[in-house]
């Protein structure tokens, strides 16, 4: 069996680049209600590798995309955003691997920190250049909508119904963002101080002015996505704190992040996504 993976490896390597541009990709038809379970995406994607991993066949894609998913308590969105992403993500030729990062203990959700613990567990696992970190209630509607990094950190969800495809304000960075590596290790990933709902976006993007970078997005009428309605969740309150630390998120940038994460964590790989339980305290 090792004979045939490294073979294969090699026989890979020889294979032409992909695409820029993957063909054949336009408008879907995307409904939320849609009520699936796992087994059926299991069977509508045959050509998934152990973790929710996959990378198109023919060709050699131009980026390795880890997508990262903070994640507790919404099973049916998970199965809902399995059952669209995968398909999405072949179509588009990518070479990519899901991780759902789970936060288990009922202490206050913290967005932030599971993206980081997320990004590191990633890391480890393969070669990836392209990180995208994506809250797992959000699907695309247009395949062209290329779940690929760009020169600049990009934020995605710029095209959301929830907010009628338009931005509610400007410096807006929530939802989905697209880090390469070497960009999200300058900016040392997300703070892991937020706890509950609200502003680690924000600092993050705080984080991408104060490293002089600059923030694209994709073109707002391929980038239409829905947002699987819902209540906020209970341990996800607003503290009211973020505004505070936010003004001060300069500060805090180059030891609160990647440089400061700490975890107890298990790793199983499921069919359709790495999961990564982890236990990131309670901020005390
Ligand atoms: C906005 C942002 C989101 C985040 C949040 C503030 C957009 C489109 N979205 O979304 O990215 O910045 O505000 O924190 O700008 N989650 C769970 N279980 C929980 C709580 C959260 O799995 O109990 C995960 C899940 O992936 C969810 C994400 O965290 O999609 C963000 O939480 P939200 O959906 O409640 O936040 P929302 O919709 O207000
Ligand atoms: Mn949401």
């Amino acid at each position: 069996k090792e004979f045939v993976e490294y073979k294969n490896e090699l026989l890979h390597k020889n294979v032409s680049e992909c695409p820029e541009i993957p063909p054949d990709l336009g408008p879907l038809d995307i409904r939320l209600l849609y009520n699936t379970n796992l087994l059926t995406i299991l069977s509508q994607n045959p050509n998934l590798r152990p973790g929710g991993r996959s990378r198109p066949q023919y060709c050699r894609a131009l980026q390795k995309i880890a997508i990262i998913i903070p994640f507790r308590n919404r099973e049916s969105h998970l199965r809902t955003w399995l059952y669209y992403m995968h398909p999405f993500l072949q179509q588009q030729q990518a070479d990519y691997g899901v991780y759902v990062v789970e936060q288990i203990e009922d202490t206050m959700f913290n967005r932030g920190k599971l993206m980081n613990v997320g990004y590191s567990i990633a890391s480890k696992d393969y070669d990836y250049s392209c990180f995208i970190f994506s809250d797992v209630d959000i699907i695309p509607m247009d395949g062209r909508n290329l779940y690929r990094c760009s020169k600049n950190p990009r934020h995605m969800a710029n095209s959301v119904d929830k907010f009628n495809f338009k931005l509610p304000y400007n410096d807006i960075f929530g939802g989905i963002v697209a880090f390469t590596k070497e960009h999200f290790k300058k900016l040392n990933g997300f703070s892991n101080v937020f706890w509950g709902w609200g502003g680690e976006d924000d600092e993050l993007f705080q984080r991408v002015v104060a490293v002089g970078l600059k923030v694209d997005r994709p073109d707002q009428t391929i980038a239409r996505s829905k947002m699987i309605s819902h209540k906020r969740d209970s341990g996800n309150e607003s503290t009211g704190k973020s505004f505070a630390l936010i003004s001060k998120a300069h500060k805090r940038l180059h030891k609160d992040g990647l440089s400061s994460l700490n975890y107890i964590i298990s790793i199983t790989s499921h069919k359709l996504y790495t999961k990564v339980t982890v236990d990131i305290g309670n901020g005390e």
